[in-house]
C-alpha cells in the first residue's frame, strides 16, 4: 500500500478525514491515463469535459481500470474493510479561467449530502490526471471536518459553482482559513471522507487541473433514489461479497479483449 500500514492509514484517515499525497499509478500509467482522457475530451469537447463525464466506467475501460485498480482499493479497503461497493464516477476538469472566459469553482461542501445513501457513507479516491496544485485549482479540504456530521447547505450566490444543484456550505458553519490545499502529481490520489467539507478555487493558471473522483461505499448501505443527481448511480460489487442484500448491484462491465 503505502509506507503506511493499513491501521496508521486508517487513524489518519479518521483524524484528519482524508489522506494524502498517495502513489497509484506510475508514469507509464500515468501517460495513457492522460491520452485516453485526452481522447475522450477531443471527441465529447471540453464544455462536457469540465464536468458532466459522470458514470462512464461501463463504456470507457481506462476509467474501470482505474476504478478497480487493486492499488486503489486496497487503500479503501483499509478504512472500509474486505467488501467494496463502486458507486460511481466523475471527472472534475478545470480549464484555464482566462481561456474559457470564466472562473469554474467548487463550493464548500460535504459529498454525501444528497446523494441517497442510507446511511450516508461513502468515501472517494481522486485521482490526479493532470499536475494539480494551487495555482491551478487543487482540492481544498477543511481537516476534521467529517466529524461534524451533515451541515445544512445553503445555495452559492457566485456564479460557476460546478456542483450539481449549486448547493454551498454557509461560510459562518466552520473556518475556511485551516483549508489545506490537496496538491498532487499526476498519478497520484488522495482519499476523502463523504463528510470532510472541500472544495475548490477556480483555475488561474494556464494549465488544465484533471481528476478523477472514484466513489465507494459498502454493502450494509441502502442506495436510495434521490433527485438531485445528474446521472444515476449504478452501483457494482468490486471486491468481497454482499452479506446484505440491500441493493441489486449492476453486472461489471465487459470490454473487448485487444488484437
Ligand atoms: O475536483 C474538485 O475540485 C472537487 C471535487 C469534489 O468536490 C468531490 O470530489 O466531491
Amino acid at each position: 500500500m503505502t509506507d503506511k500500514t493499513a491501521a496508521e492509514f486508517k487513524t489518519q484517515y479518521q483524524q484528519d478525514g482524508f489522506v494524502a499525497p498517495l502513489d497509484i499509478f506510475n508514469d507509464r500509467e500515468t501517460s495513457a491515463i492522460r491520452g485516453s482522457f485526452d481522447a475522450l475530451e477531443t471527441e465529447v469537447g471540453r464544455e462536457d469535459a469540465q464536468v458532466t463525464l459522470i458514470q462512464k466506467e461501463r463504456q470507457h475501460e481506462f476509467i474501470w481500470k482505474m476504478a478497480t485498480d487493486h492499488r486503489i482499493l486496497d487503500l479503501v479497503s483499509a478504512v472500509y474493510g474486505p467488501d467494496l461497493v463502486l458507486i460511481g464516477t466523475h471527472f472534475f476538469c478545470k480549464y484555464p479561467a482566462a481561456q474559457v472566459g470564466r472562473d469554474a469553482f467548487v463550493a464548500w461542501h460535504q459529498d454525501v449530502t444528497y446523494w441517497g445513501l442510507e446511511p450516508p457513507k461513502a468515501t472517494t479516491a481522486w485521482v490526479a490526471v493532470d499536475d494539480v496544485d494551487t495555482a491551478n485549482g487543487a482540492m481544498m479540504i477543511i481537516p476534521g471536518t467529517h466529524r461534524k456530521g451533515l451541515l445544512d447547505h445553503g445555495k452559492s450566490d457566485r456564479q460557476g459553482n460546478l456542483l450539481s444543484i449549486n448547493q454551498a456550505i454557509p461560510e459562518d458553519q466552520f473556518t475556511p482559513d485551516t483549508a489545506v490545499s490537496i496538491e498532487l502529481k499526476a498519478g497520484q490520489m488522495a482519499l476523502h471522507h463523504g463528510m470532510v467539507i472541500h472544495g475548490s478555487h477556480p483555475n488561474h493558471s494556464d494549465r488544465r487541473r484533471c481528476g478523477l473522483t472514484i466513489r465507494y461505499t459498502t454493502p450494509d448501505v441502502r442506495f436510495v433514489r434521490s433527485e438531485n443527481l445528474k446521472a444515476p448511480f449504478q452501483p457494482i460489487l468490486v471486491r468481497g461479497s454482499d452479506r446484505f442484500g440491500y441493493n441489486q448491484y449492476n453486472d461489471p462491465p465487459t470490454f473487448n479483449p485487444g488484437p
